[in-house]
C-alpha cells in the first residue's frame, strides 16, 4: 500500500474534518428545496463554514504558508515558502439543487524563480462518496491506495468528453458554442457536471477521456491539473500550450487524444 508525505497527510485531515459539516448541511439543503427563498444563503454559509475548518487545520500545520481562497480570498504568507489554494465546495451549484456531486480541492504551490508556481501536491476529496484522490509531483496520482492512470481510449467515436459551460454571464458563450460543435458530433458523449475539480479527477482516474473549459478560477483546477499530470495525461491551453493559467482555458485528455482534441478546439477558435 501507498503511504503519501506528511504534507498530503495535513492536507486530507483538513478535507475529511470539513467534510461531516458539508454532508449534514447537504441534507439539510434538501429538505430546504421547498422553501421559496430557497436555500442560497444557507450554502453559501456551509461553504464558508467548511472553508474556515480547512484554513484552521492547514494554518495550523504551516503556520506561515499564505492562501489563496475562494472565499476569503488571498492571505499573505512568507513568499519565499509554498502556499496553499483551496475550495471548500467546488459544484457549488450541485450543492445548492441538492445534487450530490461536488468536491474540496486543495493544492500545495510552490514559487518558481520566473514569477509563475508549480503545483506540487494536490488533493480533491469527495466527500458524499469518501473518494480522495490525490497526487505528489513526480508520485503519481492516487485514488486512496490506486493508482490511477488516463485512459486509453484513442478513438474520439468511444470518447466521453466533460465540459463546463459558460452561466451568468461569465465566460465566452460564443466560443464554448463553437467548440462544442466541432467536438460533439464526433466523440460519444458530453457531460456537464458542475465541478472542474471532479472533472480533472475523473479524468486522472480514466472515467472521462476529455475534458474543455474555460474562465476558471486557480482553486477549480490547481488540485485537478497536478492530478491529470501525474496520471499520465495532457493539459494545456486550447492552442495547446501551456498558458493555461494566462488564457484560462483548460483542455485535458490522454496523449492520443489530446492531439485530436485539441486540434478540433484550436480550429473553431476565432
Ligand atoms: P464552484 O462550484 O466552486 O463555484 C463549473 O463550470 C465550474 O465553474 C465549477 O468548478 C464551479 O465552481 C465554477 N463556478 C463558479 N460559479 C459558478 C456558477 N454560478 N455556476 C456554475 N459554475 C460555477
Ligand atoms: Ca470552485
Amino acid at each position: 500500500m501507498v503511504s503519501h508525505s506528511g504534507l498530503l497527510t495535513v492536507m486530507e485531515r483538513a478535507a475529511r474534518k470539513a467534510a461531516p459539516r458539508l454532508r449534514r448541511d447537504f441534507n439539510e439543503v434538501q429538505h430546504l428545496q421547498v422553501s421559496r427563498k430557497g436555500p442560497a444563503d444557507f450554502v453559501s454559509m456551509a461553504d464558508k463554514r467548511a472553508e474556515q475548518t480547512i484554513y484552521e487545520e492547514l494554518s495550523h500545520a504551516r503556520p506561515d504558508w499564505a492562501f489563496i481562497m475562494e472565499e476569503r480570498g488571498e492571505i499573505a504568507g512568507d513568499p519565499n515558502k509554498p502556499r496553499w489554494v483551496v475550495d471548500p465546495l467546488d459544484g457549488t451549484t450541485n450543492f445548492l439543487h441538492g445534487i450530490p456531486h461536488f468536491a474540496i480541492s486543495i493544492a500545495v504551490e510552490e514559487p518558481r524563480p520566473d514569477g509563475r508556481w508549480d503545483t506540487v501536491s494536490a488533493l480533491v476529496y469527495q466527500p458524499l462518496t469518501d473518494e480522495s484522490f490525490w497526487a505528489e509531483r513526480g508520485r503519481g496520482a492516487w485514488l486512496t491506495d490506486q493508482r490511477l492512470r488516463v485512459s486509453a481510449r484513442n478513438d474520439l467515436s468511444e470518447s466521453l468528453i466533460a465540459t463546463g459551460i459558460p452561466f451568468l454571464g461569465h465566460g465566452d458563450f460564443a466560443q464554448w458554442t463553437r467548440i462544442f460543435g466541432a467536438v460533439a458530433p464526433g466523440v460519444a458523449g458530453i457531460r456537464r457536471l458542475g465541478s472542474a475539480a471532479l472533472d480533472l479527477a475523473w479524468v486522472a482516474a480514466g472515467r472521462f477521456d476529455g475534458y474543455w473549459e474555460s474562465s476558471l478560477s486557480r482553486w477549480d483546477v490547481a488540485a485537478g491539473i497536478l492530478l491529470v499530470k501525474e496520471a499520465g495525461g495532457y493539459i494545456t491551453d486550447f492552442r495547446g500550450g501551456d498558458k493555461m493559467m494566462e488564457r484560462n482555458e483548460f483542455l485535458a485528455a490522454n496523449d492520443a487524444l489530446h492531439n485530436k482534441l485539441h486540434k478540433l478546439v484550436a480550429g473553431s477558435l476565432r
